[in-house]
């Protein structure tokens, strides 16, 4: 039935119909590819998932100054004198491998510096051995204040400009002629700090994790892109012990806005980063009255009505739709709403993999592997977007040949079958994902592990990253995350060749663009002065969302997690409740240009003045009741970054009353 009307859908209306929503968690990849696989079986574009809403300026960034949208940076922090934390409380979300023994370890040992740029004082913040506590909103001033510093105090790691930027000169006006003093001032940080931040820049190999506050904050885009210059400036970009370009066994896309075979979205004209729209416009496209607007959207491993900007809009918006189908384990908000609902397996059913090990040199690989047996209909989501595929008839012919190499013959011997499959039918190798999973897949138990092998066999880096590693083919190196479930290494990254994955022909980094140079232009003291000021509807500036400790994302849904205790609350300084006449434990209502929700407050030093925070885990509903406020009831779809359409959900003007 599905299949059927999808078909009619796009028969009708065209590829603009149909857009597939989600595929991916940070723990669960393995879906990814192969939603990739049957867009391109479909024709459509139109895909939206949570790097719609996180990470649109830093790939794109990358792309503009490397050339590559998956070529974006991490730190090589286990060999840097100095950690900077930007915008990213790892001590909670555990973004880097073993984060609290990490940190622990760096703000103990005296010679590793730790340093935490956050307006408010954090978990990571607190283990810090220097807090950068600017304002909230103040990144791109603050940056560019401190480059402008560097320069002004010639710290400026000429060599590597000369050596490795194609166009530093054509920048530098950027950050000459800017009051350094009164930039500092309105970011609330004193000369002295940004002096001792600047020097210590310049002469220690420093690298840097950027997170969060830098990616859903104000001038989000421009943010990621001046780190990219500062890195340049301190000469640390791309060099070990600095922040590199791991390598990884899946390979990233990069999608072009300039190429006119990318779409720009229908109504809000928006173009795609690493093949992801930006999430914020999905409301307007199913909504519009143009041709070509969304009509069918396909979920999994996802709850857009929820994580997505505005959810009121996101919810008015799914109604409209024609079809919407939904592949999760749970009676989500979005699955409500949905005209089917189809079971996957949970986490702890299925195989899957993740990518973000961001480990360097060494690339490492884990299969997760089922440890309950499915209960009632599930089937591993791969093998439902397989199966609904299948149905439409967009699968490519498959020849006995390969279903019985799957079944009767090595992977080695299945491969050459493969390959010689594919050199006579290149026109399927965007299908190439369906085709081993309706064979390998079967012949494995999974899809999920089919997908794996087809990565690492297709991956062009992978002959030389697996035979550094001491394997003596790809295959084997797969064999070895086979054999241990627990993680293994499965490749080496060359430490001499971190320049190599610049993709310009110069190998250089570039920096100079129109976009940027017309942005940068309002980003001074006087005009953000000016658009911080609070207003008298609004005075208080939250942060929509924070990754505590109380849940994943929207993944805790189980109501006796919160029977003794409520995460959900709306943490502030006990300054602001005196201000708002709020006490701590209190039912207040909190509202925003969007909408209002009602919470408790709690009185915290992790919240500054005049800064507050709430969680974006909750207002999910079972069992009739609903569970902790919705914080995406109170963020607006169109509060977008300008650049790349990335929400700004770090800076929200709210008001607060007391119940
Ligand atoms: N426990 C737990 N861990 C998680 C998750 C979870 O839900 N729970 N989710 C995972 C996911 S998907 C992600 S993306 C990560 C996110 O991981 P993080 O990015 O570490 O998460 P955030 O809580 O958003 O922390 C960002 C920090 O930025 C600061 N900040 C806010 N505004 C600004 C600003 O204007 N400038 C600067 N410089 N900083 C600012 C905040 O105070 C906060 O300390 O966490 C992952 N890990
Ligand atoms: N305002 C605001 N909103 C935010 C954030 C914020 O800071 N502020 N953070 C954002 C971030 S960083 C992220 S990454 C997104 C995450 O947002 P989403 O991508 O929507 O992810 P989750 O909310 O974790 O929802 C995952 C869904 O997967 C389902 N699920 C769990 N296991 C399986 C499985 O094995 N198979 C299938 N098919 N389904 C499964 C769960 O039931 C759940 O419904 O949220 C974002 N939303
Ligand atoms: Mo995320």
């Amino acid at each position: 039935e599905i299949a059927e009307k999808l078909n009619g859908i796009l028969a009708a209306h065209g590829p603009r119909s149909t857009a597939l929503v989600g595929y991916a968690l940070s723990s669960s990849l393995g879906e990814k590819p192969l939603a990739a696989s049957w867009m391109a079986l479909m024709g459509t574009q139109y895909y939206f998932n949570p790097a719609g809403l996180e990470f649109m300026g830093v790939f794109w960034s990358h792309g503009k100054a490397i050339g590559h949208q998956g070529h974006f940076t991490a730190p090589d922090e286990e060999h840097s004198d100095v950690f900077v934390l930007w915008g990213c409380n790892a001590y909670v979300s555990h973004q880097m491998r073993r984060a609290r023994s990490t940190i622990r370890e760096m703000s103990e040992n005296p010679d590793q510096k730790l340093i935490v740029i956050d307006p408010r004082l954090s978990e990571s913040a607190r283990m810090a051995d220097m807090h950068v506590m600017l304002r909230p909103g103040t990144d791109s001033l603050l940056i560019r204040a401190l480059i402008a510093l560097i320069l002004k105090e010639g710290w400026q790691h000429q060599d590597y400009l000369d050596e490795h930027v194609k166009d530093f000169d054509a920048v530098k006006h950027w950050f000459t002629g800017i009051d350094i003093e009164k930039s500092l001032e309105v970011c609330g940080i004193p000369y002295a700090t940004a002096y001792e931040l600047g020097k210590i820049m310049t002469t220690k190999i420093w690298s840097l994790h950027q997170d969060l506050g830098i990616y859903m904050g104000r001038h989000n885009t421009l943010s990621s892109y001046l780190l990219i210059i500062l890195m340049c400036v301190c000469g640390t970009f791309l060099v070990p012990g600095g922040t590199i370009v791991p390598d990884n066994f899946a390979l990233n896309r990069s999608t072009n806005e300039d190429d006119p075979s990318v779409w720009r979205s229908t109504e809000t004209n928006r173009f795609p980063v690493i093949a992801t729209f930006p999430d914020g416009i999905l409301p307007a496209e199913i909504m519009t009255e143009k041709e070509g607007r969304i009509r069918a959207v396909i979920t999994s491993l996802s709850n857009p009505v929820r994580s997505f900007p505005d959810a009121n809009a996101q919810e008015e918006a799914f109604r409209k739709l024609e079809l919407l189908v939904c592949i999760d384990c749970c009676m989500t908000e979005t699955a409500q709403l949905a005209d089917y609902v189809l079971p996957g397996k949970t986490g702890y059913e299925s195989h899957d993999f993740g990518v973000f090990q961001y480990s360097y040199p060494e690339v490492y690989c884990g299969l997760k592997r089922p440890v309950l047996e499915p209960v009632g209909e599930r089937r591993e989501d791969s093998d439902i977007v397989v199966a609904i595929a299948d149905a439409m008839g967009i699968i490519p012919d498959i020849p006995d040949s390969l279903y019985d190499a799957a079944n009767n013959k090595s992977r080695m011997e299945y491969f050459a079958e493969l390959m010689a499959f594919m050199k006579e039918n290149p026109s399927y190798m965007p299908g190439i994902l369906m085709i081993t999973a309706k064979t390998l897949g079967k012949a494995m138990g999974s899809t999920m592990k089919s997908t794996l092998w087809t990565a690492f066999m297709t991956n062009p880096n992978m002959p030389a990253l697996t035979a550094r590693a001491g394997f003596a083919s790809v295959d084997d190196a797969f064999q070895a995350v086979l054999d241990h479930p627990e993680g293994v290494m499965v490749g080496l990254g060359d430490t001499t060749k971190t320049f190599d994955k610049i993709t310009h022909e110069d190998k250089k980094v570039h920096l100079y663009l129109d976009v940027i140079d017309e942005y940068i232009k309002n980003i001074t003291p006087e005009k953000e002065a000016a658009d911080l000021l609070p207003t008298e509807e609004y005075p208080l500036i939250m942060s929509a969302g924070t990754h505590a400790d109380g849940g994943v994302n929207g993944v805790m849904r189980n109501p006796q997690s919160y029977q003794h205790r409520n995460p959900c609350t709306f943490l502030m300084n006990p300054a602001d409740g005196a201000k708002y006449g709020i006490k701590d434990g209190q039912l207040i209502q909190v509202s925003t240009k969007a909408g209002s929700v009602e919470l408790y407050a709690e009185y915290t030093y992790r919240a500054s003045a005049g800064y507050a925070l709430m969680p974006h885990h909750y207002g999910f509903t079972a069992g009739g009741r609903t569970y902790g406020a919705a914080v995406n009831k109170l963020t607006s779809a169109d509060h977008l970054d300008a650049i790349t359409g990335n929400p700004i959900w770090r800076y929200v003007p709210c008001r607060v009353k007391a119940i």
